[in-house]
Order: C-alpha cells, then sequence, then structure tokens
C-alpha cells in the first residue's frame, strides 16, 4: 500500500523535479564506498535532509544503495555484480529518486554500474577430441568450442589463439550477434606414419588490463589412411634345397612390412607366377611368407627355379 502511495505522489509532484545527478561507481565496490555526495550536487545541506527525512525510493525491492543524511552522501549498501544486474545491456545504470518531506521534492539518480575485468574467458567444454583422417585434404575445417566471457567492451571476449601447429590455422569468423565461430583449418597434410596425435590449446582473450585468458585442449588423434604398400625387406631371396627334400619342407621365409595400421598393414603373401609347373611346385603360407615345397623336385629336370613373390595388403601391393 505504501509503494502505492509514492507512485502516486511521484505523478503528482513531477514538477517538483528540480534536478537530476548522475554517478558512476565500479561494479563490486565493497559495502560503503562512497558513490557521492549527493547533497552538494543537488545544493542541499544535511539539516535539510534529515528535517526532509530524505530517502530512497527505488521502485522495486533491489536496495544496493543507501543514503546517509547526516553525511550527505550515498553509499554503497550491498556489493553489486554488474554481470547479475545487466548481463551484456550497457551501460549498466540503477535508477532510484530521492524523496524529501516538507515540501515534498523529488530528485532523479542514476547510478552507473562500470564493468571491471573480473571474468575470465572459459571454454565450457575445455577437451576438444577430433580424429582426422591422415588423408584429409588441406583447407578442411573442424569447428571448435567458443569461451563465454560474461564481461563487457574491450573486457569481453576479444580473439583466440592455437598453439604452434604447422598443421593448422585458426579461423575466426564474425557472426552477426557479434559472437565469432572459431575453426581451425588444415594448412599442411597429417602423416599418421610421422606423428599419430597431436596436442594443441585453443586460448581466448580478453581486452581488459590486465587481460585474462581461459584456455581448451585440443587433442587430434590422426586415423590411417593405406596410404604406404608392403616393402620387402630384400629385393631377391636366395635358397638352395636338395632334390630329396620331403613334401612340406620350408624352402625359405620372405618377409615384408608396412608402415599402415590396423587392416592397413595385414600381409598377405602369395606367388605371382603365371606358370603352372611353379605354382605346383610351390605353395605359399598367406599369413607368414613361408615358401613350402608341394611337390618333389628333381635336379635333373631343373637347377633353377624363379618364383616371384608378391606381399599385398588388401589395397597396395609389392
Ligand atoms: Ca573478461
Ligand atoms: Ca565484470
Ligand atoms: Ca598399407
Ligand atoms: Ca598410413
Amino acid at each position: 500500500m505504501g509503494r502505492l502511495v509514492l507512485l502516486f505522489f511521484s505523478f503528482l509532484f513531477l514538477s517538483l523535479v528540480t534536478a537530476q545527478v548522475s554517478y558512476s561507481i565500479p561494479e563490486e565496490s565493497p559495502k560503503g564506498s562512497l558513490i557521492g555526495n549527493i547533497a552538494r550536487d543537488l545544493g542541499l545541506d544535511s539539516k535539510r535532509l534529515i528535517s526532509g527525512n530524505a530517502r530512497i525510493f527505488t521502485g522495486d525491492n533491489t536496495d544496493y544503495i543507501e543514503l546517509k543524511r547526516e553525511r550527505g552522501v550515498l553509499i554503497v549498501k550491498e556489493k553489486m555484480d554488474r554481470e547479475l544486474l545487466c548481463g551484456q545491456t550497457t551501460p549498466c545504470a540503477l535508477h532510484f529518486q530521492v524523496i524529501l518531506e516538507n515540501p515534498m521534492e523529488f530528485y532523479s539518480v542514476a547510478v552507473e554500474i562500470v564493468d571491471i575485468n573480473d571474468n575470465a574467458p572459459l571454454f565450457e567444454k575445455s577437451d576438444m577430441q577430433f580424429n582426422i583422417s591422415e588423408s584429409a585434404v588441406i583447407g578442411a575445417k573442424f569447428l571448435l568450442e567458443r569461451a563465454i566471457d560474461p564481461d563487457v567492451g574491450m573486457n569481453g571476449l576479444q580473439s583466440y589463439f592455437l598453439s604452434k601447429t604447422e598443421h593448422f590455422a585458426l579461423k575466426l569468423k564474425d557472426q552477426p550477434d557479434g559472437e565469432k565461430i572459431v575453426e581451425m583449418v588444415l594448412q599442411k597434410p597429417l602423416d599418421r606414419e610421422k606423428q599419430e596425435e597431436l596436442f594443441l590449446v585453443l586460448t581466448a582473450v580478453d581486452g581488459g588490463e590486465p587481460q585474462l585468458t581461459g584456455t581448451a585442449k585440443i587433442h587430434v588423434t590422426v586415423l590411417d589412411a593405406n596410404d604406404n604398400a608392403p616393402v620387402f625387406t630384400k629385393p631377391l631371396y636366395k635358397a638352395t634345397i636338395p632334390e630329396n627334400a620331403l613334401k612340406g619342407t620350408v624352402v625359405i621365409r620372405v618377409s615384408a612390412s608396412d608402415a599402415d595400421k590396423g587392416l592397413n598393414s595385414k600381409i598377405r603373401y602369395s606367388i605371382s607366377n603365371t606358370i603352372a609347373d611353379i605354382r605346383d611346385l610351390f605353395k605359399m603360407n598367406e599369413a607368414n611368407g613361408d615358401l613350402i615345397l608341394a611337390d618333389s623336385i628333381d635336379y635333373e629336370k631343373a637347377r633353377y627355379y624363379q618364383i616371384h613373390v608378391q606381399a599385398s595388403d588388401g589395397g597396395l601391393t609389392d
């Protein structure tokens, strides 16, 4: 009820508003901090403030500022958090009236709550994981997490930096809402055989004094592509075998290696001769590269065999 009456009076005595003063104070100023000498600025003295029962009327329940009649000053009653009061709205100001009685007077007062850089940019998800094929092409883009800094103006988020890497460059795209899209763009092909994992750091910075930063980790796992053919340990394997050797004798074991991973490096050995008698005389253990005598050999028939052996990883061969 008291509030309604005050509102009524504020309409009735609108013409009695003789002045408007404004002050500013940094957010988070401790309780008791001086905002301004209102008595001086309104041309009143403390006697008038006391006799007029001067008080603050805010129109809502917020009670951050106190009027000290004896000193004629406004002070901080409750610490103010600009982020809580105004979010991203600027400027952030509290508007209220100072009311005096006998005779009734109204004064409009605005107190601007000035932002301080009390928030570092923060990544909600501070660990990013990417699985990227080594066959990814230059220019491939990967969307990164954005950081949040609830401060405003220069105290808000300004830019991002990526830790040193020759493989990726950072690309920032401004959005109409003032936000930035953060991407890393492939600059140099990845090579799993050289480096299977990359550990990068994305840093977000604000423009405050001092500047605050936030970081997020980027973990890139390079996925294998079958870009290596098997390679034999020797270009030529030589073996001798007596003509009375038994069927099933291992003549020699050939061996190839493949720099890839998993199925891309799983080698199958085979004989690639097209002449039928060699394919009948010798068999290849597909898995371990053992060349096995599959029939009886005759020194008088042939003293020399040239066997072409192939190693294959499913896609690529040697
Ligand atoms: Ca900040
Ligand atoms: Ca702030
Ligand atoms: Ca391979
Ligand atoms: Ca590979």
